[in-house]
């Protein structure tokens, strides 16, 4: 049986005991999704700082995490396998994971572990000393923001607020699908500190991509397609690099749902984003990409306009079992 909690605070409180018995029994590695975004680096980090017997680590650090730890310094250790964690564990946190394999590693077997995470729907098999942390926000650096508010005001160094505004900044679409409560974890966070919020977005942003990418995205661009699927319209295309951003490239363009899949050595994998209007017509992604993996195996998860699914098929299969699942859903009215 899983310990839960409902009400925030009572959640919050959860989280401090459960984090202040594991620091105390030994060494509590904060563990990140192994596709190293911004919110899972940005959690996992600014969590580890509140005690000194957590560490923030992982086994990949995505564009933007890498260069934010970089100018930020921010202490983040890169793991390939449970091996790479410390032997007296007093617990496991992981953050911003719906399942054990969207970490990548194998996590040794008996230790407490807690998971913190904002996902939908998850695959996690708890047992009784295990917590489960699951709250409605845009980030999960927003449930790591509410916890250091609360519990630990004096982790909330600069560094720490840039990390924890960085999650929620690019987890939310700078604040274009968030819930209203996002921008009260925001102030929070800016509240007393000495980031000015433009030009600390303008940092954030900052552009790395090489021609080489730009030359992929464009590629990306030219081969899509647009399709109708039952009351949906449909933009489609493949790449072999940023999928993530060339969804969010054609979704600009009007439709209600972009797809993006790629694949590399016989595994496939579908990015998908849906415009707001789509999400609160009855569209959720994240549900979507789900059922394929019931359906064609695989798995699938994410959120109602932001989701993806990864497995062996070819990419035709993936993306018309995408489709039809879509051609499912009748367009409700918000
Ligand atoms: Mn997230």
């Amino acid at each position: 049986m899983s310990k839960r909690v409902n009400s925030v605070s009572d959640n919050l409180v959860a989280l401090h005991n459960w984090i202040e018995e594991a620091c105390s029994n030994g060494a509590v590695p904060v563990i990140t999704g192994m596709n190293g975004d911004m919110d899972t680096v940005g959690s996992a980090i600014s969590l580890a700082a509140s005690n000194p017997n957590m560490m923030a680590c992982g086994l990949h650090l995505g564009r933007i995490s890498k260069r934010v730890c970089r100018e930020l310094s921010a202490p983040f250790k890169k793991i390939s396998d449970g091996s790479d964690l410390p032997n007296n564990l007093g617990g496991l946190i992981i953050v911003d994971s719906a399942s054990q394999s969207q970490i990548g590693i194998e996590l040794p077997k008996g230790v407490p572990k807690c998971i913190i995470d904002h996902h939908e729907s998850n695959n996690w098999q708890l047992s009784n000393s295990d917590l489960m942390v699951n709250m409605d926000v845009s980030a999960t650096t927003e449930i790591i923001a509410k916890y250091l508010t609360k519990h630990s005001s004096a982790t909330l160094t600069e560094p720490v607020r840039k990390l924890l505004l960085a999650g929620l900044i690019t987890d939310s679409g700078r604040f274009k699908h968030n819930t209203k409560d996002s921008f009260t974890t925001a102030h929070e966070i800016l509240h007393d500190s000495e980031i000015e919020y433009a030009s600390f977005v303008e940092w954030l942003e900052a552009s790395e991509i090489n021609s080489s990418e730009r030359g992929s995205l464009v590629k990306g661009m030219q081969r899509a397609k647009a399709t109708e699927s039952g009351d949906w319209s449909i933009i489609h295309s493949y790449c072999g690099t940023l999928e993530g951003r060339l969804a969010g490239l054609l979704l600009g363009i009007g439709h209600d749902i972009s797809l993006v899949s790629r694949s590399r050595d016989g595994e496939t994998r579908l990015t998908a984003r849906a415009s707001k209007n789509a999400t609160s017509q009855g569209i959720s992604l994240a549900k979507i990409m789900s059922d394929i993996a019931e359906q064609i195996g695989g798995e699938g998860g994410g959120h109602a306009g932001a989701a993806g699914w990864t497995g062996n098929v070819d990419r035709i299969t993936a993306e018309s079992s995408f489709i039809s699942n879509v051609a499912k859903i009748p367009r409700g009215i918000d």
